[in-house]
């Protein structure tokens, strides 16, 4: 373990560089290749916000921590568990600069523009400030790219849903703004009761911050903050939050060849997203631990 911490070298970046308004998209994707990290600011168009606002209020008051997306959709009548899915919120990341800024970025990194969203992976978030059970359910220092096989290429758009503004009034996100290259170790003595599967190397997180300030920034309703699979980051909360946070983290995979192979071998219902139009599950079933299609659905943009 020593070998692990003694390895570690950095590679810092100044997050104010990060920080990119949604219409210089090309600055974004350099800053995303440059540093895993990009906060779009005003990504979101204003009648999306507040649509994804409402439903998100409305349909996610009782979470306590991470769900599946399906709760965005309508439950139906009966004892199966069937949703019909509710696609504002991907289709208002899909009709904002975010998307050509993450096909941007696919093109950089492996030559493809198209993708691919599990519904699985799209996890949406609500934590309320100061409750002690938080201890328990806030998520902590991980690289993404834990849940992937190594060949994907994935990036993380984080989208605040509401309140209006996170990080300083409600519970935010904090990275270590280094650019890493590479997945660190998973912790072999993890400490939180349900995240010990993603947590990283705990002495090699020490050895960061003796070195780093974190950076949790102030992310306002319509932002979409991008970041790649290793960048290094967890719940900001903060005994000054008053607000509740409701969040939605939509995981874009470069649809490559592996990706497709992968995909057709695990029998995966999966959203595929092309330039101006998606297609994927209009109603999804959770049997068991597996979310499968009951239906198919086209929606341009
Ligand atoms: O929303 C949070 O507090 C943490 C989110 C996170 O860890 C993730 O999106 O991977």
């Amino acid at each position: 373990m020593q070998d692990l911490v003694n390895s570690v070298t950095f590679s810092p970046f100044d997050p104010s560089n990060a920080v990119i308004p949604a219409t210089s998209p090309a600055r974004a994707t350099q800053s995303l290749l440059d540093n895993r990290i990009c906060q779009v600011t005003g990504a979101l168009q204003q009648a999306d916000r507040d649509t994804i606002r409402a439903r998100a209020e409305a349909k996610m008051a009782g979470v306590v921590g991470g769900t599946l997306p399906m709760i965005l959709g309508e439950r139906r009548e009966g004892p199966d568990e069937i949703f019909d899915v509710d696609v504002s919120l991907f289709l208002a990341v899909l009709r904002s600069p975010v998307w050509p800024i993450v096909r941007a970025y696919f093109k950089a990194r492996v030559g493809v523009e198209d993708a691919i969203m599990i519904p699985m992976n799209t996890l949406v978030r609500r934590f309320v400030p100061n409750e002690d059970r938080n201890e328990d359910i806030r998520i902590p220092f991980h690289q993404d790219a834990f849940g992937f096989p190594d060949t994907f290429i994935a990036v993380n758009c984080w989208v605040l849903m509401s309140p209006d503004e996170c990080g300083m009034t409600a519970p935010g996100l904090e990275f270590i703004p280094d650019r890493l290259d590479h997945m660190i170790p998973l912790e072999k003595n993890p400490a939180t009761k349900h995240y010990g599967f993603l947590e990283t190397s705990h002495e090699v997180i020490e050895r960061m911050l003796g070195h780093y300030r974190t950076w949790s920034p102030s992310i306002q309703l319509g932002d979409v903050t991008i970041f790649d699979g290793f960048a290094l980051h967890r719940t900001y909360l903060h005994p000054k939050q008053t607000r509740p946070r409701y969040s939605a983290e939509v995981r874009f995979i470069a649809k490559t060849p592996d990706v497709e192979d992968h995909m057709n071998q695990h029998r995966q219902d999966v959203f595929t997203i092309r330039k101006n139009a998606m297609h994927g599950p209009s109603a999804l079933q959770q049997v068991g631990g597996k979310v499968v299609a009951l239906s198919w659905g086209r929606w341009t943009y």
